[in-house]
């Protein structure tokens, strides 16, 4: 069993969008195990998507993910990482598979409605970066 980071953005959170994603992860065999819906400080959105600083559209990312309120969660399940990266689709939702999150609910590259970490190593860092010990259950 493996936990990953996923994040309801604020297009989605806004669009009453966060009930349909929480049905798609459940029906895909992936349990919820910690959530809680947060707005970020510049300071965390910077740090949190520190890897990109250099990149064109770092600023406007940054923005955006403070525009609004976001669900952080832990996710569970087997393979889960690759297995919700699956599930999210591509990173622009016009390049997305059908039936993906992104495809469903995506707006453009940037409002892409969620986040999911990209590796393992990854996965522990940003769960750490939004929760307790305390805040997750049956970790
Ligand atoms: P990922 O979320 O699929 O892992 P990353 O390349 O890690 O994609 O980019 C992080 C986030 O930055 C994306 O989910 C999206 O919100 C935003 N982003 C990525 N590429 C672009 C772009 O070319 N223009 C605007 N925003 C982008
Ligand atoms: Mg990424």
């Amino acid at each position: 069993m493996e936990l990953t980071l996923s994040i309801i953005k604020p297009d989605a959170v806004s669009r009453n969008l966060t009930g349909q994603i929480n049905s798609l992860i459940e029906k895909n065999n992936i349990k919820i195990v910690a959530q809680k819906m947060i707005r970020l400080s510049i300071d965390d959105a910077k740090t949190f998507y520190g890897v990109h600083k250099e990149r064109a559209f770092f600023e406007d990312l940054c923005s955006y993910m403070i525009s609004g309120p976001i669900v952080v969660q832990v996710l569970k399940g087997k393979s889960v990482v690759s297995k919700y990266r699956d599930l999210m689709g591509a990173t622009n939702p016009e390049n997305a598979e059908e039936n993906t999150i992104r495809k469903l609910y995506g707006l453009s590259v940037e409002e892409n409605s969620v986040h999911g970490s990209d590796s393992k190593e990854n996965s522990k860092v940003e769960i750490d970066f939004f929760f307790s010990k305390r805040e997750i259950f049956n970790l």
